[in-house]
């Protein structure tokens, strides 16, 4: 009995170890320009806003932790307010679908931002869907809608303002289960604005079955694809440029001993 005591020692510390190990999510923040998408990832994670902020040019995950909760967040590039996929430049949309590679197995939710402070109608309806749309079925029910500019709106009346806004925006809540959240990016201290968003998408992530969202092949390899053509163009263009260089130098040169010929 002695001798199986230690031997067993091991395997709790193994077992409680598993069951104390720390929840994880992945979350893909999605929008418009503008709309404050990095600002959404700064308030989840606790990041200050910086000062010299550029445009979000490319998709990029971040890691941090609210709680004892890990997250794994993937900033992305808005399109163009109120237009559609198909006016979207390729790039944008690429980034848009690779930030589903970014956050391996796949994102447990997609973060569906949208400034509560501007109005909304069938044009922002349209760009939304055929964006997400780009992102592969089964993308509704894996996404939450955050509402930005909390302080323009004041946290209480954002029923007041999703049912002021008509049927275009009602129509995206419902596509979405009704699931959204507001938050005030400006006001860093108010840590239960980010708690209840974090309830929120546990909510969403438990109704799931805790399954994630599993991104398509297919679009992967498409996206490796277009990126490996686009840089074999470019080298067969750098290798043009350099050619081109060699024989004007080539041609300069003969010329120039041509003329210390003749004098
Ligand atoms: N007043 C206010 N401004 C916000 C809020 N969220 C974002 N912003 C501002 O909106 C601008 C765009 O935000 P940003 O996060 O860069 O948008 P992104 O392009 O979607 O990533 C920035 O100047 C932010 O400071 C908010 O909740 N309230
Ligand atoms: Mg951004």
């Amino acid at each position: 009995m002695d001798a199986v005591l230690p031997s067993l020692l091991p395997v709790c510390l193994f077992l409680l170890h598993r069951n104390k190990t720390a929840p994880k999510l992945r979350m893909i923040l999605l929008g418009s320009r503008s709309v404050g998408k990095t600002s959404v990832g700064n308030t989840i994670l606790g990041f200050k806003e910086q000062e010299d902020a550029k445009r979000t040019a490319q998709s990029a995950a971040r890691q941090g932790f609210v709680g004892k909760t890990e997250i794994t967040l993937v900033d992305t590039p808005g399109w163009w307010k109120g237009f559609p996929a198909f006016e979207t430049p390729e790039a944008i949309k690429e980034e848009v679908m690779r930030s589903m590679f970014l956050c391996p197995p796949g994102p447990h939710v997609f973060l569906l931002v949208i400034d509560a402070d501007a109005s909304f109608n069938g044009k922002l309806l349209d760009a939304i869907t055929t964006h997400m749309e780009l992102l592969g079925e089964g993308v509704w029910r894996h996404t939450v809608i955050v509402f930005t500019r909390g302080d323009w709106v004041g946290t209480h009346a954002i029923e007041e303002y999703i049912e002021g806004e008509g049927e275009s925006l009602q129509r995206l809540v419902e596509q979405c289960g009704n699931r959204y959240h507001v938050l005030n990016n400006k006001d860093a201290s108010d840590g239960t604005q980010v708690t209840e968003l974090l309830e929120k998408i546990t909510g969403t992530v438990a109704g799931n079955g805790w399954d994630h969202f599993v991104p398509d092949e297919q679009i992967f390899l498409t996206i490796e694809e277009r990126r490996r053509r686009v840089e074999e163009a470019a080298t067969l263009r750098q290798s043009q440029i350099k050619a081109r260089r060699t024989s004007l130098r080539g041609l300069l040169q003969s010329h120039l001993a041509l003329v210390s010929h003749v004098n």
